[in-house]
């Protein structure tokens, strides 16, 4: 398994290009992603969909044509080129466990039924696992029921029984790895047993980063665990937990995290939100911070997921208007991003200042352990990464004034979080360290942060 780390020196930061067409992403990859020090690209389902505008559309296959509302396959292929030419690594998101259902003609024009894409799958291919009125999953405590039941009415491949299946699955990651795909996030992974996941990815003709969408339920025999000799695991429960502690339970509690009984932090991809999490927050007043959280608690987690060394973090980059669940891309899907802002509806989440300026710090202290850790109370936190990096969050509505001990040498640095190092000089605040001392104001609900890589004079 190639962990993002081991493929891309220190550059192990993902973006979601959530919903992105794959010329937007190529021109972003250009002007701003790889300039940044990001290490991948994730974007939005390749394949052939239904027709319409809701963004889920993406994630009912009816073939492995690689045609989509984002693109073609010349485009797709084109927007590889031109990411690894800036030096970023392209992650697609690969749908193995289902077809769509019902019936109609693909945005390919292929013709299909529920249960037969023809010169893809017939009807032998898919489990009918008999529970009335739909085959579909109720119970997610019966592990049967998860991996040969429907999700939500979509033909569940059996790639357990059926060799073909999973000869026709890898047939299908091979073509994506042959354009120079370099890691893919298997979708509702949960819903395919991992000795039959596992079948499929050893047909694979290169070891691509592969992260596993395995949502750890409670009370749920299917766990996270199963997965991690296949690739990483996408950890809910980190998700959870943060929203948790910003919302109220306090980030003192967030130091140590590899003692949780999650996945280990080398086989963790961990997000602040996912574009499920995202909108699900809203229907079921549930479980992650997304764009609409309150007191900052959004930016602020995030740069808390940028700095600790657990897992790999994904950024989600999306678009207003999400509190219609079913809304599509704003913009026909092309992505539009200027200066640090979002435009035309984007959000543009990887261009905030606090989290390119991370991406930055992350990337320069690379796997240096946590040192320095202090927690006056429960929504104070500050730690550094060895000598090169040191933050501090403060998730309470008052100001933290305090002088901390940190491992850096003396000189004077960039805060990345306010503004960020150009020629020589800081645009936001600048922190001089003194024999190890570093005194500051932490603004009510906010952060700051140095690394060795970001210096010079500024606002004091
Ligand atoms: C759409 C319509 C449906 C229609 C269907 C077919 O909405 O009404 O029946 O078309 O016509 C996306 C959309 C779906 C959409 C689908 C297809 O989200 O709304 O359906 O495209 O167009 C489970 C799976 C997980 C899955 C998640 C949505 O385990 O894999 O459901 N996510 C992926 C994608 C997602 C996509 C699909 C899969 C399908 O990321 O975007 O769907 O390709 C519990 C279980 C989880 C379960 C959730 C939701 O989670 O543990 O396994 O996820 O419930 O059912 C706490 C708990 C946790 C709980 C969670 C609930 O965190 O700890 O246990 O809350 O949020």
């Amino acid at each position: 398994d190639m962990t993002p780390e081991s493929r891309s020196g220190s550059k192990d930061v993902i973006i979601q290009m959530f919903e992105w067409t794959w010329d937007s992403v190529a021109s972003e990859c250009t002007n701003f992603i790889g300039p940044s020090g990001y290490g991948y690209v994730q974007v939005s389902p390749a394949q052939e969909h239904v027709t319409g505008d809701q963004w889920w559309t993406d994630y009912q296959p009816v073939s492995y044509i690689l045609t989509s509302k984002r693109g073609n396959r010349t485009q797709f292929s084109n927007m590889i080129t031109t990411c690894h030419a800036a030096g970023v690594k392209v992650i697609a998101d690969a749908i193995f466990n289902h077809m769509t259902g019902g019936s109609g003609i693909g945005v390919a024009g292929s013709p299909y039924t529920h249960y037969v894409y023809p010169g893809t799958y017939e009807a032998q291919d898919f489990h009918y696992c008999g529970l009335e009125p739909n085959n579909d999953i109720v119970d997610y405590e019966n592990r049967l029921e998860v991996q040969t039941c429907q999700l939500v009415g979509l033909a569940d491949l059996a790639t357990d029984t059926d060799d073909y299946v999973r000869g026709r699955l890898a047939e299908y990651a091979n073509d994506l790895l042959s354009l120079g795909v370099d890691g893919l996030r298997l979708d509702a992974a949960k819903h395919i047993a991992a000795t039959d996941l596992a079948n499929i990815t050893s047909r694979f003709t290169s070891t691509p980063y592969i992260t596993q969408e395995v949502i750890w339920g409670s009370g749920e025999p299917i766990q996270p665990s199963e997965y991690v000799d296949i690739g990483s695991v996408q950890e809910f429960r980190y998700t959870n937990s943060l929203k948790d502690a910003f919302l109220g339970g306090g980030i003192s509690s967030l130091e140590n995290l590899d003692n949780q009984g999650w996945v280990p932090g080398t086989k963790a991809n961990v997000f602040v939100t996912n574009h499920d999490t995202e909108r699900v927050q809203i229907l079921l007043n549930g479980n992650s911070l997304n764009s609409n959280s309150p007191s900052n608690t959004y930016i602020t987690a995030m740069i808390f997921s940028l700095a600790h060394p657990y897992g790999t973090p994904t950024i989600l980059s999306s678009y207003y208007g999400f509190t219609d669940t079913d809304a599509g891309a704003p913009n026909g899907g092309v992505g539009t991003c200027t200066g640090t802002c979002g435009r035309n509806g984007w959000l543009c989440q990887h261009r905030w200042t606090a989290i390119s300026g991370m991406t930055g710090f992350r990337n320069t202290v690379g796997e240096a352990p946590i040192t320095n850790w202090v927690s006056p109370q429960s929504n104070q936190i500050a730690f550094g990464r060895g000598s090169a990096g040191f933050v501090a969050i403060n998730n309470d509505d008052f100001a933290w004034s305090t002088t901390f001990t940190t491992s850096f040498a003396d000189g004077s640095y960039c805060d990345v979080i306010s503004g960020n190092s150009a020629s020589g000089s800081c645009t936001g605040t600048s922190f001089s360290v003194s024999n190890g001392s570093l005194t500051a104001t932490v603004p009510a609900r906010s952060a700051i942060a140095i690394y060795t890589g970001a210096t010079g004079a500024g606002r004091q």
